[in-house]
């Protein structure tokens, strides 16, 4: 049975869904974690509202929905995996009522676990910060700031560097959540990270992406902090919930890098200022596996040269059982 397209109901929940799209594709939902959330909910959100009474066309508009928000930015594959993990298998439900009831219960199975993997981060990761360090961190990452939190409670952290992190300055936020927090914090410039190296004790950050060879895909600006480190003898300690690994990347360059407008680079200037410059503005970079000393999941420390070995137990939870059950693939081609 074919859904109606011209379902004025299921028209009006994706437009709802639109709507979550245009805040991640905007930035004003960012970060790999809470975009991961926000898409997650935003699927819930169109099963709980969807009003057009069939089967196919709930299962039309998930997959319609999904396929936009998939669409929004292209490097984090916390996106992919939120929403295979709230949908996979959902076709399975034998009727509407329980499609819908699936998919908000596996939302908000995943949300919940993406929350509580940020405090086990926290708690996994903060051993490693030598009692009173300064600690260096690069843009503005939820799990990397609350292992620095949690090691500055304990009174392994005494300070922070952050850096701006150009052109969106997400260093703005994470200065002014650690400061509210009565945190020591120094805001620099992205330049400025090799030249203060020697005064941190290690250097924590967040991850879009981790790739089944241990590269890091994260925030234009993490590969040259880490190489920076790398170089002062500095540990570079990574901070990615299990679901930030990718099943499709096995190497760096298998991530798609987002590449944002000119008018981002240009600021405060008008590109139409500068006639005959042209502007690139890629906003993630590769960081390899040589330059990170640990990664800290929710389920312990490992060395970025595991990451596939996090990628198998991810794979088979949603390909063979688990929480995922066991997956069909139906939702698989459109993203
Ligand atoms: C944010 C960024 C963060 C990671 C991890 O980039 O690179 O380091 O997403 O963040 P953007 P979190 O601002 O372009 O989304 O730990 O909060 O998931």
């Amino acid at each position: 049975m074919n859904p109606s397209v011209n379902d004025t109901a299921r028209t009006g929940e994706l437009a709802a869904l639109e709507l979550v799209a245009e805040d991640i594709r905007s930035m004003k939902i960012r970060g790999a974690g809470r975009i991961a959330r926000a898409a997650s909910e935003a699927l819930s959100a169109l099963a709980r509202d969807y009003h057009g009474g069939s089967y196919e066309g709930l299962l039309e508009a998930l997959r319609s929905g999904a396929r936009t928000l998939m669409g929004t930015r292209p490097t984090a594959v916390s996106l992919r995996n939120a929403l295979l993990m709230t949908l996979s298998n959902a076709e399975l439900a034998p009727d509407l009522g329980s499609l819908r009831a699936e998919v908000m219960e596996r939302s908000s199975r995943f949300v919940t676990g993406s929350l509580s993997a940020v405090d086990r981060i926290a708690r996994n990761g903060k051993v490693l910060i030598d009692a009173g360090s300064r600690v260096m961190t690069h843009c503005n990452s939820d799990a990397a700031l609350s292992l620095i939190e949690a090691a500055f409670t304990d009174g392994r952290v005494n300070g922070v560097i952050a850096t701006e992190s150009r052109p969106w300055r997400q260093g703005h936020l994470t200065v002014r959540r650690l400061a509210s927090k009565g945190m020591p914090v120094t805001l620099i410039v992205d330049s400025a990270s090799n030249s203060l190296m020697a005064e941190v004790g290690a250097v924590v950050i967040g991850a879009d992406t981790i790739t089944a060879d241990g590269h890091l895909v994260n925030k234009i600006g993490t590969s040259m902090v880490a190489l920076a480190a790398r170089n002062a003898g500095v540990p570079v300690i990574v901070c990615a919930e299990t679901y930030k690994f990718s099943m499709w990347a096995k190497k760096g360059s298998d991530v798609v890098i987002e590449d944002r407008g000119p008018e981002e680079v240009a600021d405060p200037l008008s590109s139409s200022d500068l006639p005959g410059v042209s502007f690139l503005n890629p906003v993630f970079d590769i960081t390899p596996p040589d330059h990170i000393t640990h990664i800290v999941t929710e389920d312990g420390i490992i060395s970025p040269r595991d990451a596939a070995s996090v990628i198998e137990r991810m794979a088979a939870m949603m390909f063979e059982g688990g929480n995922a059950g066991p997956a069909s693939g139906y939702w698989f081609e459109g993203l």
